[in-house]
């Protein structure tokens, strides 16, 4: 049998490579049962032997076994101490922000999810906890929008829509001589491709919605950080309450056990897409940091192993033609979110990214995001050219 590989900062766990890890961490074989996929614990209480007694569980808000699964796993993947799984993304971002007091500040990037940017900007600063945010990709005008009061540094890498790629030791020195955190938001390139805390990140955060569950069947979020931190999280979550279910956390898990073997295909599906755009006339612009010419390639070649599924691009003909686009593919489905197995296409400024506008972090109106699934390239291709041919011609 398989050695039991919980302890995510322990031996055994670092000794195993990533797809390993992803198949067995957390998820030992059921000891009454055998089963060897981790049960759906759909229970919201558990019975406890003796009064101030139990057996590790209480009532699921505060734990289910199910969601410690995950947890590990999910720990030992982003090489994190411990991993707090949350309801959404958003909910993840949420309990680290109110790790915070008012009157404390954060720099985020100036093109992070629309998502983060709206409860920042809307929520948060509320009670409070002010956000400035700057382009993170210049060093010194990060340095510059410090506060004493500065606590979190925000980044997005490669930042969604625009595929920038932000240098997260830099950051994270940077962070740490001012005394304050580097929160990375890991979503875009999977414990796989990158490991910010590796590179000195206090805080991974992702949409698990993406990825990590990889199959756009459910919502979720995970924040991967140091013990402690994790301690204080999960004290928030369980007294504000925004908890995954069990079975979104069994869905979940299951995807992340072929994180790997998709974000490979992904990867060389969007790089062999970047190319085609970048080559064709009727492209204006192609972001993909692993194309040589992406300024941001250099930079993702140091800190990832590859540059991911993602790719962004403005057609010739503007908003228009880019509208004209999204509406004549047929395998990319437009749709919000992205991570899942089936491609998807979506204008960012009308879509996902439409609470921005007029604010520090709108986006190009023409420009179109893709997320590049994992179908059989030459119909990806075919489509987009169709496509292309539709809108601009
Ligand atoms: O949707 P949710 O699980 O709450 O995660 C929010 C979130 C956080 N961080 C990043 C980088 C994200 O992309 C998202 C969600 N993004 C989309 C829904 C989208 O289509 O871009």
């Amino acid at each position: 049998m398989t050695d039991h590989l919980t302890d995510p900062a322990g031996s055994d766990a670092t000794a195993h490579g990533f797809t390993t890890r992803a198949i067995h961490v957390g998820q030992e074989p059921d000891p009454r049962t055998g089963a060897v996929i981790v049960p759906i614990y759909q229970t919201s209480t558990f019975a406890q032997p003796a009064v101030g007694q139990h057996l590790g569980y209480e009532y699921a808000r505060t734990g289910n076994p199910t969601r410690t699964a995950l947890q590990e796993c999910l720990a030992s993947l982003e090489g994190a101490e411990a991993a707090v799984c949350f309801a959404s993304g958003l909910a993840a971002e949420d309990a680290i922000i109110r790790l915070l007091a008012p009157g404390d500040h954060i720099v985020c990037a100036n093109d992070v999810y629309g998502g983060t940017w709206r409860q920042l900007d809307q929520v948060h600063a509320r009670f409070g906890i002010e956000s400035t945010p700057v382009d993170m990709t210049d060093l010194d005008a990060v340095a510059a929008a410090f506060r004493p009061t500065t606590r979190y540094l925000w980044a997005e890498t490669p930042s969604n829509p625009l595929l920038k790629v932000l240098d997260l030791a830099a950051l994270a020195e940077l962070a740490h001589e001012r005394g304050a955190w580097l929160v990375a938001d890991n979503t875009f390139a999977t414990p796989y491709l990158q490991q910010p805390v590796a590179l000195g990140a206090d805080i991974v955060v992702h949409s698990t919605t993406k990825y990590i569950g990889g199959h756009s069947d459910v919502v979720g979020g995970a924040v991967c950080t140091d013990e402690r931190t994790a301690t204080d999280l999960a004290f928030l979550q369980n007294a504000v309450g925004a908890v995954p279910g069990p079975f979104d956390n069994f869905l979940t898990l299951r995807g992340l056990k072929t994180l790997g073997v998709r974000m490979d295909r992904h990867t060389t599906n969007a790089t062999a897409i970047a190319e085609m755009l970048d080559a064709d006339p009727r492209v204006a612009a192609v972001h993909y940091p692993g194309l040589p010419s992406d300024p941001g390639h250099e930079l993702a070649r140091a800190q990832m192993s590859g540059a991911g599924g993602m790719v962004s691009f403005r057609p010739v003909g503007g908003a228009e033609a880019a509208t004209r686009l999204c509406e004549r593919t047929e395998l990319f489905f437009l749709a919000e979110s992205l991570g899942g197995v089936e491609s998807l296409i979506e204008v960012p400024g009308t879509m996902t990214h439409a609470s921005v506008a007029g604010t520090p972090l709108e986006v190009p109106d023409d420009l179109v995001r893709l997320s590049v699934g994992i179908e059989d390239i030459d119909d990806l291709l075919a489509d987009l050219d169709a496509a292309l041919g539709a809108a601009t011609g």
